[in-house]
């Protein structure tokens, strides 16, 4: 037989799968579900590249797999569709980014059809559709309904060559100066009123539910430290000579005694109120200076800067008088703000206090160069003189408490959400203001709020968005007054957060109404999702708000569990040949359409599932995609031997082997190892030359899940099956030929080998005795010679002892 002919082949099965809608998930309340999801991707301009690829792989393995196991199965995919690459390209050429987005989506599911990917198309969902957004505009009413969506005035990040402000991740740093990822234009923090979301309120629950799922530990770390919550204390301090008293937040009150000065950070509203004239001018060059620098920078490392106000505080134990300062490694919305500085036995304290020459008093005994950051009996403490660390906290607190000028305290680092964005791609906010700034929400039934179309997307040139110059659609009549709209847009990360819901509310009518019954009904049968794999850059940002809303949404009583994903996999990234990341800009960036037509979507598959585990990063290799196709060539020859209608009875134990390997693996994501365990059983068929058909059927069967069309092929024209491998039912394997029957036994003559003997297993000792003293080779060594004794380890050694 020749080399199979994949373009042909793949073709056949893809039209096939897509004309019958085989991957469509049931309406079947008799089998478990099963809910398989993809990070779903954004539709650039440049397509898939093989990374997609391999996490799309995975998934649909583990799809077919779950589905041949008898699971109800949910496999849907879609766009993650509004996003900055598409206003920026409409405001470069000044286009609509809808048919852009369009196009671009239209490539994608090109490139997943064609991977052979069975995805239930009747899902497919785009971010963008005005019938999504709708309900992406309702959950924002339920939000602000509940208090959780509130306008704020925020320091933003203000990038004025962009005309928008932008989020961290979207900024980079050089020189010390914050600058925009894409074209590099300065940054700055600025006020600006916003609407924010209030996932702080979520803070514990978010750091709680971490314990319910089963996510890689590292992940969860990140989470965690992202919320960042730290337990401590708020003090009062007193401004000397004013009625003015500012809270610092510390983790350490124990070390009360040994604080020399106080430290505000640049934007504490205190500062304004209590600079001396003579340190005005340094101060408020400070804080300029601070606007520039974004808050990574400011707590790293580098040299901790400072400038004195000029005004002291009082200090609560001592009634001393203490410098204030400020500081920009002190975070104004962090804690309180400020800090109660003890360079003793604090880092940055300790920079700071060396750098400016201020005072330092040890409280505890360390005895080390620079700050003393352990445990150990505090001394010059006044009250706490002798105790060590918890005693000396508990003891401090409860003096300040019936002092009422402290209280135990918790805080996060997690901060509230800024949703509003000023781009015109994106949704807009179901949201009118009147002229005295009022707030009116546009009713229920009149989303979904579209966006106009522009003849020509521009920026307004006031920070606003681009919808600011759409003044047919801007100004609204209300009862007779004037409204105007709102002219954000949300993030990105808003259409993301409820997708996976989405996905099961749609069908063919559009999406069931996510307040019905009907909603309910469906959304308990699907949820959680069971299974989902993307890569770690989501580890906070879209993984954390996606679950801060699905704990509104069961707070709603829309959803009855508490987390969204049960399971999620981060697989690895793949790099260039070249070893480094994949970019477009380094050109070593790699698409899956070159290798369509020259090697075939399931040689691609295969690779890259073979390429090494799943959540490893590897580089990608020509050579190794070569390899892959080989082994395929390797597989569809295989037929070219006789295919018995009896098993091949030799061939038993290395299936039944695999079957278990197989399932075991793919149930543990182990695609790499599952692979090698089929092209061992390959080359057994290759030793024999002969295969029974019953075996094949089960072979085919186990490596359908990666390569899904030659399988198919071989099931149906060269097995004569007329029932598609999809709906065959999983192999289980027997036991009874995991027994190897046959062991092979080393004979030994004075400690030396001198022969092999295939024999049945566990055969009696005086047979196997007697077999090896028959072998030719061992007779020739104790031929004349006197046999002492002979010694059997069972089923391995038999040694001869000979005088
Ligand atoms: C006095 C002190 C003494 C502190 C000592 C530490 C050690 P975590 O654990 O991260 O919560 N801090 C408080 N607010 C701050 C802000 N807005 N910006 C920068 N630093 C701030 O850190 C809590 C500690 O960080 C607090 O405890 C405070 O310094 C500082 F031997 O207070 B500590």
């Amino acid at each position: 037989m020749q080399n199979y002919d994949f373009r042909e082949i793949e073709d056949k099965w893809q039209e096939h799968w897509l004309n019958l809608k085989l991957f469509k998930t049931k309406n079947d309340r008799f089998h478990p579900k099963y809910y398989v999801l993809d990070m779903f991707p954004y539709p650039s301009a440049s397509g898939l590249h093989v990374g997609h690829i391999e996490g799309y792989t995975a998934t649909d393995i583990v799809s077919r797999f779950k589905r041949m196991q008898g699971y109800n199965v949910l496999h849907p995919m879609g766009w993650d569709a509004f996003g900055l690459p598409s206003e920026q390209y409409a405001l470069a050429t000044g286009k609509d980014p809808k048919s852009f987005t369009y196009q671009n989506i239209k490539n994608f599911k090109r490139q997943i059809i064609e991977m052979g990917k069975g995805v239930d198309w009747d899902k497919e969902l785009a971010t963008t559709d005005p019938e999504y957004f709708k309900w992406t505009q309702w959950i924002f009413k339920r939000l602000y309904e509940k208090g959780l969506a509130v306008l704020k005035d925020v320091e933003v990040n203000w990038c004025e060559g962009l005309g928008t402000v932008l989020a961290n991740d979207e900024i980079e740093i050089i020189d010390g100066q914050m600058v925009s990822e894409r074209g590099h234009y300065p940054v700055i923090k600025k006020p600006m009123r916003q609407w924010v979301l209030k996932i702080t309120e979520y803070a514990d629950r978010l750091l709680d539910d971490l314990d319910l799922v089963d996510w890689p530990e590292n992940l969860k770390e990140m989470q965690r430290n992202w919320i960042g919550k730290s337990s401590g204390t708020v003090i009062t301090f007193e401004v000397s000579g004013t009625n003015h008293t500012f809270e610092v937040f510390t983790t350490r009150p124990d070390t009360i005694y040994g604080v020399t000065y106080l430290v505000l950070a640049p934007e504490h509203p205190l500062v304004e109120e209590i600079i001396n004239e003579d340190e005005r001018k340094d101060v408020l060059k400070y804080i300029e200076q601070t606007k520039m620098k974004s808050d990574l920078d400011r707590i790293s490392d580098k040299s901790k800067t400072g400038v004195f106000t000029g005004a002291f505080a009082r200090h609560p134990m001592t009634n001393q008088l203490i410098p204030i300062w400020i500081g920009d490694y002190v975070l104004p919305n962090y804690g309180k703000g400020a800090v109660m500085a003890v360079p003793a036995h604090d880092e940055r304290d300790y920079e700071f206090a060396m750098q400016y020459g201020l005072n330092i008093i040890e409280v505890i005994k360390g005895g080390t160069d620079g700050a003393f950051t352990g445990d150990g009996i505090h001394h010059h403490s006044g009250i706490l003189d002798g105790l060590y660390n918890l005693d000396a906290i508990k003891k401090i607190n409860e003096h300040l408490e019936k002092r009422n000028i402290g209280y135990t305290h918790h805080t996060y680092k997690l901060r509230d959400w800024v949703f509003s964005r000023q781009r015109y791609w994106g949704e807009p906010f179901p949201v009118i203001y009147d002229e005295e700034g009022n707030i009116h929400l546009v009713p229920d039934d009149e989303l979904p709020l579209e966006l106009p179309y522009l003849e020509y997307i521009k920026p307004s040139g006031t920070g606003e968005s681009p919808l600011a110059n759409a003044h047919d659609w801007l100004y609204v009549d209300l009862n007779g007054k004037k409204g105007r709209r709102d002219t954000n847009t949300m993030p990105q990360l808003a259409g993301s957060s409820w997708y996976y819901i989405a996905y099961i509310l749609k069908n063919n009518l559009g999406y069931i109404p996510f307040d019905s019954n009907e909603a309910k009904t469906i959304l308990d049968q699907f949820l959680p999702v069971d299974l989902y794999v993307g890569g770690t850059e989501h580890a906070v940002g879209h993984l954390l708000y996606t679950r801060f809303w699905h704990k509104f949404f069961y707070d709603l009583g829309f959803v009855s569990t508490k987390e969204p994903f049960m399971k999620l996999v981060n697989q690895g990234m793949i790099l260039g040949e070249d070893h480094s990341k994949m970019s477009k800009s380094k050109g070593n960036s790699v698409s899956p359409d070159e290798f369509y037509d020259t090697h075939g979507a399931d040689a691609l598959r295969l690779f890259e599932m073979f390429m090494g585990p799943l959540e490893a990063e590897k580089p990608w290799s020509n050579d190794g995609l070569d390899g892959a196709k080989r082994f395929l060539d390797r597989v569809w020859r295989m037929f070219d031997f006789e295919i018995t209608k009896d098993d091949v009875t030799s061939l038993d134990t290395i299936l039944h082997q695999t079957i278990k390997k197989v399932t075991e693996d793919y149930e543990k994501l182990a695609f790499n190892t599952a692979i090698a365990q089929m092209m061992i059983f390959v080359n057994e068929v290759y030793k024999v030359k002969s295969i029974g058909s019953k075996q094949a059927r089960t072979f085919i069967k186990l490596l359908n899940p990666i390569v899904p069309h030659i399988t198919e092929e071989i099931n149906q024209t060269i097995l004569n099956h007329h029932e598609e491998l999809i709906y065959s039912e999983w192999p289980t394997y027997d036991p009874i030929h995991l027994i190897e029957t046959e062991v092979e036994i080393v004979i030994q003559v004075n400690g030396k080998l001198r022969g092999r003997l295939k024999m049945l297993k566990d055969l009696p000792e005086v047979d196997v005795k007697t077999e090896a003293l028959k072998h030719e080779n061992v007779v020739k060594h104790i031929e004349g010679l006197n046999v002492v004794k002979v010694i059997v380890i069972p089923n391995k050694i038999v040694n001869i002892v000979v005088k």
